[in-house]
């Protein structure tokens, strides 16, 4: 097995294939798309690329929801292209990691279709969690478990027997008491690593074990009857001994505000690494951000795990657009629709938020079109696809306004997201032609380029990545901590200009800096001292 431990600090780009770019001109994302596109990703500097999943499905929940998890879906390409592009892609020192989803499966997938047909009572319907109803008639849900999405968590059948699903009705939860299940993701996982996989993003990674008894639950009375129950650090152990086989890693989509309970993943023998969402959710306020980061870093050192560091993703609102409303902090339950934005501001503080993350100790991960400062874009109420949307009764605009189609070229068709005339599946909005790759790239002062810098200078600089940080004595308002020895970073959420600390140096800034030694409000800089 491989040692080394690149992950501990790496930069990691996360790619949504439907949106990435588009080979075949057919109006969606695909591999051929995302193979021409992989020395853009070299040439920005990231070290490696996730992928959300690529695998056959129906697409209800943008492919979370997989029929079979060992073929690529028809619209992105073939299993032997992504087998080539794991190769290229390494060729050009990009690792690849996948997404696994193993809470449920697309009731498309062989095991439910199988456990439809053959019944209550099945051994195939014991890979799932199908129940008879309460009520007179069985007509009302085995329980009342909220959903993680709006909406019911049971579906009932024709044969009268109900099943459960977290998410949606085409996303029936799998039995994680069942061993077939623990054994077929066994082999799943498996098969990627056999691939030359470097890591796996484990989809949902606190929800897969259920109250046994599946018992009903009071909120704040109960424990939570599937978030986070004890048995599920069993499973992760044995994953860990077969990613520790081929040298591969785990990030976890582990949503869970408690330190304690959240650090239990990270145990040497269990995830190398989760996704700390404190931190994307904490608003652009200065004493939140530095109690988010001291909490991450006080609760990742006894577990001698890295932190991670996220800002925005397939789920939540880009950060340009949070960064400018009123209320900075991300909410799921926030209602998003037509909250006003000062995308100049909310602007000016993703690119002081870019240089605060790729200076905190521990691996990054960036969303694409987080480079390009993409903002959330307005989607038409009759283009809208999330589930999420539709489960809401309308009332969320759901998640597509941040899944939109990359902008590469800024007079082509589709701003060259795809060669073809055909539409991309979801609109662009009119005014993105600024955001292009290919006008950012010819401009110093585009968010592109800012990336492109922080990310070398995080390369070629001792002291940034892993390894400790002090906080120094700073005005109020401004955070100022020391990587290495003569390495500052100092972030103004003040609101009006401060001095810069002593300095040999600018290594960086996030904006043009004036010429009287201050530093304005939300803007960050890299010091040499
Ligand atoms: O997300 C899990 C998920 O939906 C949680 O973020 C949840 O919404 C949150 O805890 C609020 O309750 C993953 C994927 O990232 C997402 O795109 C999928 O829709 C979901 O799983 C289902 O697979």
């Amino acid at each position: 097995p491989r040692t080394d431990d690149w992950w501990r600090d790496a930069v990691i780009y996360q790619v949504y294939p439907r949106s990435f770019a588009d080979g075949d001109g057919d109006g969606t994302g695909d591999l051929a798309g995302v193979r021409a596109r992989l020395p853009y990703l070299a040439e920005l500097g990231v070290d490696a690329v996730w992928f959300t999943p690529w695998y056959a499905s129906p697409m209800v929940d943008g492919g979370y929801d997989v029929a079979d998890y060992r073929a690529i879906d028809p619209a992105f390409g073939t299993l032997e292209e992504a087998e080539k592009l794991i190769a290229e892609a390494a060729e050009l020192g990009l690792r690849v990691i996948v997404d696994i989803v193993p809470n449920h499966v697309s009731d498309q997938h062989a095991w439910f279709r199988a456990a439809l047909a053959a019944g209550p009572g099945s051994p195939e319907r014991a890979r799932f969690h199908f129940r008879p109803g309460r009520g007179e008639h069985g007509e009302l849900p085995p329980n009342d478990w909220p959903s993680q999405f709006s909406g019911n968590t049971w579906t009932r059948v024709p044969d009268g027997e109900w099943y459960l699903h977290l998410f949606t009705p085409e996303q029936p939860d799998l039995n994680w008491s069942h061993p077939d299940v623990r054994r077929e993701h066994e082999d799943v996982l498996r098969f990627w690593f056999e691939r030359g996989v470097a890591g796996v993003r484990i989809d949902s990674a606190a929800l897969l074990t259920k109250d046994p008894g599946l018992r009903d639950f009071v909120e704040g009375v109960d424990p939570h009857p599937y978030i986070d129950q004890d048995e599920i650090h069993d499973i992760y152990r044995s994953w860990r001994a077969i990613a520790d086989e081929y040298g591969g890693v785990f990030v976890g989509e582990v949503w869970l505000p408690d330190a304690e309970r959240f650090a239990r993943y990270l145990r040497p023998d269990e995830l190398h690494t989760a996704f700390n969402f404190n931190f994307l959710a904490c608003p652009w306020e200065p004493d939140r951000l530095r109690s988010v980061i001291d909490a991450t870093l006080a609760e990742h050192a006894p577990v001698k795990a890295p932190a991670t560091w996220v800002l925005c993703n397939h789920d939540v609102t880009r950060t340009a657009t949070r960064y400018g409303r009123e209320d900075t902090g991300f909410d799921f339950a926030k209602k998003r629709f037509g909250t006003p934005t000062d995308l100049e501001l909310g602007t000016r503080r993703a690119r002081a938020a870019a240089l605060l993350t790729l200076a905190l100790p521990g691996s990054v991960y960036l969303y694409q079109g987080e480079e390009l400062g993409l903002p959330e874009a307005d989607i038409p109420l009759d283009r809208i696809q999330d589930p999420m949307h539709f489960r809401s009764g309308g009332t969320d605009p759901g998640r597509d306004g941040c899944r939109v189609p990359l902008p590469w070229e800024a007079d082509a068709p589709s701003y060259g997201f795809g060669s073809g005339g055909t539409e991309p599946w979801l609109p662009q909005p009119a005014d993105w032609a600024r955001y292009a790759v290919d006008c950012q790239a010819a401009d110093p002062g585009s968010m592109l380029t800012l990336y492109r810098t922080a990310l070398e200078l995080r390369r070629t600089e001792v002291g940034l990545g892993d390894g400790p940080m002090g906080w120094l004595p700073s005005p109020e308002g401004v955070l100022s901590f020391a990587r290495a020895e003569n390495l500052l970073c100092v972030v103004n959420l003040a609101g009006h200009a401060v001095p810069l600390p002593p300095h040999t140096d600018v290594l960086l800034a996030s904006d043009e800096l004036p010429a009287d030694g201050t530093l304005p409000p939300d803007t960050a800089v890299w010091l040499r001292t």
